[in-house]
């Protein structure tokens, strides 16, 4: 029986607790039939309830969801992700898991099980889709059925216990690039970075030391650099004894932001130091040029995240989770090398930024993101209370010229992370598709936007209705069927 705690959420956040298949869904317009391939959505479901009212969201488990696109249909699909956790958990029945990345805080006898709840991003390299969480390694998934193959290890030659939810592709060497931090264990200030080249071999590891341990959530990737921003998400074995999630927010701290050479050795990153008070918690993009490395995010002026709170016992303060797209700039050619920021827009943004991936590593015009756009209608009535919820636009950014292009979803809808689709291999940058899900709260239900790219103002191509709610959603993907020619028959 499941307990429903206090802590189960309501409303539109409530598990959902089934796996689905929707063959050819509703839709409401047309869906373009140059469309071939698949949308894919990693976010977390809890099968049973968080064992600790404190622990965070980010501890439920992982869900793996699909918008296949063929012929002109949708068909939907969605499946629990099989990690060792949830197959423990389902096992006795109950919650076997303590709080957020706290093996501490487990019962007893589940020691030698993989914690992690794979409940982050899906992600597509070398022909296998894998979800990903940063505390643990991939769980490879089957594409078609979207059933658990089973951990990933490449082959035995990926060393680090963990791995980044956020590699980067190189779009021109097609090589992927990634890392895991605590690598070698619980609190760990081991970080492995790792190129993997287009048919899955690793081509290279660096073994480096952090500055201190913090949530390296994510990575950017240019021509020549791999960028590690290091930020005030902090930890201790203390904290951990004490029973709390892995992490506190510390203030204090500086930034850094860690630059290795592509073509370098371990010796040779270099830990420029930032102010303190800052996150990244995603990147959008950067590119080199000569002895400068730009880098686009959004940038939080503190905790981003409610459930990881300030480690001096002040309240999380929901006005510094506000992030602003930002353009960094760093010199090397300085001794200390010099750390620039310049605000893009001034109105707030998602941080689930994305662009056209085709144009990832170098400088790319268009960012797309969902963010509030005050001056359209959004029915706070509907939100229970969480104004963060109330996404009501996607937005195409333009970083040069400041220029916002934008598509309303509705008053009673809010936004989760969107996809851009090239139209063609070989279409110019931002020709294609933007597509990504509406959580609608006045009918309980999710929705899919399949829009143009470049005429977002002019409202949405077609709508995919699901009949019921499709779950929180962290990040999403697309499996173009080039990639994955499985997809084609399915
Ligand atoms: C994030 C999300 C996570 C996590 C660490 O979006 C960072 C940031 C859903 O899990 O484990
Ligand atoms: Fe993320």
């Amino acid at each position: 029986m499941v307990d429903l705690s206090p802590r189960t959420r309501s409303g539109f956040a409530a598990p959902q607790r089934f796996e689905a298949d929707v063959f050819d869904c509703d839709v409401i317009g047309r869906i373009p039939a140059d469309l071939e391939g698949m949308f894919v959505r990693v976010g977390g479901d809890p099968l049973y309830p968080p064992k600790y009212e404190h622990d965070s969201s980010a501890s439920s488990d992982g869900y793996i969801s699909a918008f296949w696109f063929h012929d002109g249909y949708v068909d939907y699909r969605g499946r629990y992700v099989k990690t060792e956790r949830l197959l423990a958990n389902k096992a006795a029945r109950r919650q076997r898991f303590g709080v957020y990345r706290n093996p501490f805080t487990d019962e007893p006898g589940v020691e030698s099980i993989d914690r992690t709840v794979a409940n982050t991003a899906p992600y597509a390299h070398a022909g296998k889709l894998f979800a990903l969480k940063e505390d643990s390694l991939p769980y490879e998934i089957d594409p078609v059925t979207l059933e658990t193959i089973g951990r990933y290890d490449f082959n035995g030659q990926y060393k680090s216990l963990t791995f980044t939810a956020h590699p980067k592709t190189d779009p021109f060497s097609g090589e992927m690039v990634c890392y895991g931090y605590e690598a070698t264990g619980l609190l760990s200030d081991d970080l492995f970075v790792y190129t993997i080249d287009r048919t899955g071999q690793i081509t290279r590891e660096w073994r480096l030391k952090v500055p201190y341990v913090s949530m390296m959530h994510d990575m950017a990737l240019t021509q020549k650099h791999i960028l590690f921003p290091v930020w005030g998400y902090v930890t201790s074995m203390e904290r951990l004894k004490a029973g709390e999630v892995h992490w506190g927010w510390d203030d204090k701290v500086p930034m850094y932001m860690g630059v290795l050479p592509r073509d370098g050795d371990a010796r040779d990153v270099r830990w420029i130091k930032g102010p303190p008070g800052r996150a990244i918690v995603h990147t959008v993009n950067a590119w080199s040029e000569g002895d400068k490395v730009y880098l686009e995010a959004p940038m939080f002026t503190g905790a981003p995240f409610p459930d990881f709170k300030p480690i001096d016992g002040s309240p999380w303060d929901p006005a510094k989770a506000k992030a602003y797209f930002t353009r960094f700039s760093f010199d090397l050619s300085s001794k200390d090398g010099s750390w620039s920021e310049e605000r893009l827009f001034e109105i707030p943004v998602c941080d689930l930024a994305r662009v056209d991936d085709r144009f990832k590593t170098v400088r790319q015009r268009y960012a797309f993101t969902h963010y509030h756009d005050p001056k359209l209608p959004s029915d706070i009535e509907f939100f229970q209370g969480k104004p963060r919820a109330m996404r009501n636009c996607y937005g195409r950014f333009d970083m040069t010229t400041g220029e916002i292009d934008s598509l309303f979803a509705g008053p009673t809808h809010g936004l989760q992370e969107c996809q851009f689709v090239p139209r063609r291999p070989d279409a110019e940058e931002g020709d294609g598709y933007l597509i990504g899900v509406a959580n609608n709260y006045k009918e309980l239900r999710s929705e899919l936007i399949i829009a143009d790219a470049k005429h977002l103002k002019d409202g949405e191509i077609a709508r995919v209705i699901l009949p019921f709610r499709a779950g929180a959603q962290i990040h999403c993907t697309w499996l173009s069927a080039e990639d994955f020619p499985q997809l084609r028959t399915r």
